[in-house]
């Protein structure tokens, strides 16, 4: 498929530790996210998780920006009888439910809907140049794209209320703080420091990683019992596969496992 909006690329080459590379690529708008950069994120998301010579998904922007949010130009006119019959941003829930471990790689802007668009990615790794915001209540709207949720969810509700009702933006070692960021990198070696991270979690047993992604996700869906038996179940469960025999061999063996995704 081409498309218009985002680049995509594969990184790695052989069996093993392959990564789905997504660029939002709209320069001009700082990336800002229309309804086709929508559609094609999650048409490209959604070809890499279901490619099974694919790992991870990476997720970037450019220097100056990530996105600096829902595109304002395309928003202005709507009613309201326009963004509930389309069900404007509904079509994002889509890339939560990717299955396969997505990565926010994140310089420059990320503003609302791009703030909202890295917080959908399962961590996010920040340049030294990133400045995270919901300005949103600047515009005489709200975050829309999930940031009054997952942002609160992430970094409490004190800060959150802050940013949400300020609009004010925060740099990479604020948001590293607050918890919104796994990790800050020099801007020059953010792709880099992402591609390497996706390829490392590749090259681990498919099926145990999606398994993993599921049961972190459970502990901010259900209570903490729900959670601590879900993870024994699902642990109990990996037992049954060929690669917890590999994985636990060639430890004893000393030797790097072979992963079969079986
Ligand atoms: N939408 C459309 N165009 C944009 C956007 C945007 N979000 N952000 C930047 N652009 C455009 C500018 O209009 C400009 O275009 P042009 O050259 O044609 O005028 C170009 O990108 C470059 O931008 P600037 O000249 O403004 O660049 P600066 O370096 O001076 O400033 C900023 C960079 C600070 C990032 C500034 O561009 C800015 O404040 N952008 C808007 C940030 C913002 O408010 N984001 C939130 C948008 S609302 C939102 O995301 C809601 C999501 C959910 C809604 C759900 C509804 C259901």
């Amino acid at each position: 498929m081409t498309y218009e909006t985002i680049l995509t690329e594969v990184h790695g080459e052989g069996e093993r530790g392959r990564v789905g590379l997504i660029t939002l690529n709209r320069p001009k708008a700082l990336n800002a996210i229309n309804r086709q950069l929508t559609e094609e994120v999650l048409a490209a998301a959604q070809a890499f998780d279901a490619d099974p010579s694919i790992g991870a998904i990476v997720i970037t922007g450019s220097e100056k920006a990530f996105a600096a949010g829902a595109d304002i130009k395309e928003m202005q006119p709507q009613g309201y009888i326009d963004m509930y019959l389309a069900d404007w941003f509904g079509a994002w829930e889509r890339l939560p439910a990717v299955r396969k471990p997505v990565i926010a790689a994140v310089a420059g802007f990320a503003l609302g809907g791009g703030c909202e668009l890295a917080m959908m990615a399962d961590f996010i790794i920040a340049a030294d140049t990133a400045k995270f915001g919901q300005p949103e209540i600047k515009l005489g709207v709200i975050p829309g794209m999930g940031g009054s949720q997952r942002l609160t969810r992430l970094i409490g509700r004190a800060k959150a209320m802050e940013l949400v009702l300020t609009g004010r933006f925060i740099d990479a070692q604020e948001a590293e703080r607050a918890g919104l960021v796994a990790r800050v990198v020099p801007a020059a070696e953010l792709l880099d420091d992402a591609l390497k991270t996706a390829k490392t979690i590749a090259f681990h047993s498919l099926p145990v990683t999606l398994i993993a992604k599921e049961a972190v996700n459970r502990a901010s869906e259900t209570t903490l019992e729900e959670g601590l038996r879900f993870e024994r179940r699902v642990f109990h469960s990996l037992f049954a596969l060929e690669d917890q025999k590999e994985g636990m061999t060639a430890f004893i063996e000393k030797r790097a496992p072979a992963f079969k995704d079986r």
